[in-house]
């Protein structure tokens, strides 16, 4: 009987220390998982960390490329073109084997700049009040004109209300997205709706047009901005863009935080075919063709060489070299990194004038 109680004691003991001996390695298991996730995380983070000032030294490559191609420029004659050193992909080999790093600048003015439109309607601000002030010397107080924006609807500015004036060279951008859509077998009203959404006015255009009442009666409800856009992704919420003709239309266009004008030396066939209503693929080719031995050296050459393909006299040559150049201030930096499990897509919109050589804005896409 005695016996029987030890050796029931023994056996709970010995299931108390095969329980404890268990617990303790599952416990030890768990902690060694957390160390090891703990560790990756570190890890993680110091590559994501690293990718990124990696990508911000191709931005740097990238600046200095572009000065570099502007210095040739001020020799060789001002001019941007396919053949020149910034436009190759480069891998560039750094310290760190375990990162691939690679870049690639691209001319932005390859591209129709969607915020041309803008100048369209960018009437200077109604002069109600400086003719008010010329004939009537009397009032006082405002010591200069106010803002166009504080002014009450009065009764004088009720029965004039400031009618938009047509730039001719903005009539000219417009049209030219007419031309380049209907190239890439899109609505061309789309056109319409796309200068009303960057339009500082509210007066709907035909046709396809679209303002504030077109937008406002959508679910959810939003306005026009009526201004300069950052991104073209704004312009999927254009009345009528379809995603299909977003898709075909990216490529070609960009919004840049000035007007700009497409270099004939960069540009893609679809925006050189579209520059004249008399121009076709055949053209296109024609102009690539010759760029590819001899890039224009100025708009009046280009429009030189026009006549000698076309044979005749373009309807608006005026119009058409007002919407051309053969350099470029905007381009844009794409630096890719893989690293181990981290990568990351830095694109950089670049700007290089007359004063430097800088980045206006950059943005991350992390894959
Ligand atoms: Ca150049
Ligand atoms: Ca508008």
């Amino acid at each position: 009987m005695k016996t029987q109680t030890i050796s029931r004691q023994n056996g709970i003991a010995l299931l108390t220390v095969m329980f404890i001996l268990v617990l303790a390695t599952t416990l030890s298991v768990a902690m060694v998982r957390e160390l090891n996730l703990g560790i990756k995380r570190i890890d993680y983070t110091r590559e994501n960390g690293q990718v990124y000032f990696y990508a911000l030294g191709v931005e740097s490559w990238a600046l200095g490329r572009l000065k570099k191609d502007r210095q040739t420029d001020t020799t060789n004659g001002k001019m941007d073109h396919l053949k020149e050193q910034w436009n190759q992909k480069i891998k560039l080999q750094i310290v760190d084997k375990n990162a691939k790093v690679s870049g690639q600048i691209s001319d932005l003015q390859a591209k129709f700049n969607i915020n041309n439109l803008r100048a369209e309607t960018d009437v200077k601000p109604p002069p109600v009040n400086s003719d008010k002030a010329k004939k009537q010397p009397t009032p006082p107080p405002p010591k200069t004109d106010p803002a166009p924006g504080s002014e009450k609807p009065t009764a004088s500015a009720k029965k004039k209300p400031p009618k938009p004036k047509l730039k001719k060279t903005s009539r000219a951008q417009l049209e030219y997205l007419t031309r380049i859509l209907n190239k890439l077998d899109i609505p061309t009203n789309l056109a319409y709706a796309i200068a009303d959404w960057v339009d500082s006015d509210k007066v709907v255009r035909f046709p396809g047009g679209a303002e504030d009442t077109d937008y406002l009666s959508l679910n959810p409800p939003h306005r026009a901005p009526n201004n300069q856009i950052a991104s073209i992704t704004e312009l999927r919420m254009i009345k009528g863009m379809k995603e299909k003709y977003y898709n075909k239309l990216k490529p070609y266009i960009i919004a840049l935080p000035t007007a700009t004008k497409v270099n004939v030396n960069t540009a893609p066939a679809v925006l050189l075919q579209s520059l004249s209503p008399s121009f076709d693929a055949q053209t296109a080719s024609n102009i690539i063709e010759y760029r590819g031995n001899k890039p224009f050296k100025s708009p009046k050459e280009f429009m030189l060489y026009i006549k000698t393909i076309t044979g005749k006299k373009e309807v608006a040559p005026r119009e058409m070299e007002n919407l051309i150049s053969v350099s470029s201030e905007y381009f844009s930096s794409h630096a890719t990194i893989i690293m181990k499990q981290a990568r990351i897509d830095l694109i950089s919109l670049l700007l290089r004038n007359q004063v430097s050589t800088r980045v206006i804005r950059r943005g991350l896409r992390a894959l």
